[in-house]
């Protein structure tokens, strides 16, 4: 089985992706993730530019050695651009080999270790009426986990909760990357963050009761002690997990928070590989990796990120926000349902505009998500209907201080 042509995809169908698509010499056709949010074209050139030349004439079913000569070989390792497009290869080869072999891709992964996936929906609002609402909305929607994220007083909208709404929008439709123009700005002020954030999850506790497994996304701002403060502040609300509560890259920082608090962790959805997670995983500082397939070096990278979190008692809880294409929710989905080590998976549909590129063999019922049992990913391109969705620039939000500080967004 030769590759004999590797092309790149871009495309904007509700947002952007970019999606490698690998045809072999029997006609078969694969595909991978390559979607990098608001830093798309650099994954897209490294892909045209750097990669497609060395891997036309390859065996396909090579994917370790394929791997391991996109990581060794190319001398500058990991980051995001790097791990994006080896991602991007690793799952187009791993969808061929399933198609190779007629199966569905988990079955080349171990087989199924579980009926389906938990699945979490990501609910907000402006105030605590419109966030009951949107949770509401989540529950006859069939989800049986939440995320819970909402505007702060004094502070305006933030992360997880839209500013901007097109007309008749769902109020908790939320999409972080703007099309229009530049980055727009977001003020923020972490004291009244950590003021208002235990008030929220006490109404929604007596509102919905204990039994419903919650979720908040810090997302990078706080200090490590005042994401302790944060965490404790929590307990009596029983989160499922606090995500991001400190700026990813400072692994140690986590010492600290998990000293004062028995609220779960979970972080990483801005890493890529497994050398970044050394001490975190070591040390036992999370409960949860949120590394995507995407962003971590497919299949192969994420594998083995999730051994190495399995031996010391860490779970998945892999990034699936809709910056993950169906292509690379279609293999989060694969993975995870093959691997022991399963936690939980995010889960934010696409607009119904991104199912005219792509078609997709996953089903979400009763709070679970299942791959399908279609052979390989499941996932299928329409090229020419891309080409109607030419790429739009997007640009992620940027946080400010009060007094103009650039702040992590
Ligand atoms: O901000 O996907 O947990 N989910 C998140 C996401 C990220 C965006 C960035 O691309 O943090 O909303
Ligand atoms: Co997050």
């Amino acid at each position: 089985m030769r590759i004999e042509s590797a092309e790149v995809v871009v495309t904007s169908p509700g947002r952007n992706f970019v999606t490698l698509r690998l045809t072999t010499d029997d006609g078969l056709v694969g595909l991978g993730d390559g979607t990098l949010n608001g830093r798309e074209l650099a994954v897209a050139s490294y892909l045209r530019d750097h990669v497609a030349p060395l891997l036309v004439g390859r065996d396909a079913h090579r994917i370790e050695d394929t791997w391991q000569l996109l990581h060794r070989g190319a001398y500058w390792r990991r980051g995001p651009v790097t791990m994006t497009a080896i991602a991007a290869v690793d799952v187009a080869l791993w969808d061929l080999k399933a198609k190779a072999a007629g199966m569905p891709l988990y079955q080349l992964l171990g087989g199924a270790s579980r009926n389906g996936l938990l699945a979490y929906g990501h609910a907000s609002g402006r105030d605590t009426e419109e966030l009951f609402d949107s949770i509401r909305h989540h529950l006859d929607e069939g989800f049986r986990a939440i995320r819970v994220q909402i505007s702060i007083p004094g502070v305006g909208s933030v992360y997880g909760v839209s500013s901007v709404r097109a007309a008749g929008e769902r109020a908790d439709h939320y999409e972080p990357a703007v099309r229009a123009g530049l980055s727009i700005e977001e003020g923020w002020d972490t004291r009244a963050y950590l003021r208002h954030v235990p008030t929220v999850f006490e109404a929604v506790r007596s509102e919905f009761g204990a039994e419903l497994p919650l979720l908040h996304d810090g997302h990078h701002r706080m200090t490590p002690i005042q994401a302790a403060r944060l965490g404790r502040d929590l307990e009596p609300y029983d989160l499922f997990w606090l995500e991001d509560c400190t700026p990813t890259e400072d692994q140690e920082a986590l010492r600290l928070v998990r000293q004062h608090t028995v609220t779960p962790l979970a972080i990483g959805e801005v890493l890529s590989s497994v050398w970044d997670y050394q001490t975190l995983l070591r040390e036992r500082l999370v409960d949860f990796v949120r590394s995507s397939v995407t962003h971590t070096g497919g299949i192969t990278g994420l594998r083995r990120l999730l051994n190495l979190a399995a031996l010391h008692g860490a779970r998945s809880g892999m990034h699936g926000a809709t910056d993950i294409s169906p292509v690379g929710m279609a293999a989060a989905l694969h993975l995870g349902l093959a691997i022991h080590n399963f936690g939980i998976q995010e889960y934010m549909p696409h607009p119904d505009v991104t199912g005219a590129v792509f078609r997709t063999s996953f089903a979400f019922a009763n709070g679970l998500l299942h791959p399908g049992d279609e052979v390989g990913l499941g996932v299928d391109l329409d090229v020419s209907a891309a080409d109607r969705f030419p790429y739009e620039p997007a640009y992620l939000p940027v946080a400010r201080l009060a007094d103009g500080t650039v702040h992590d967004w």
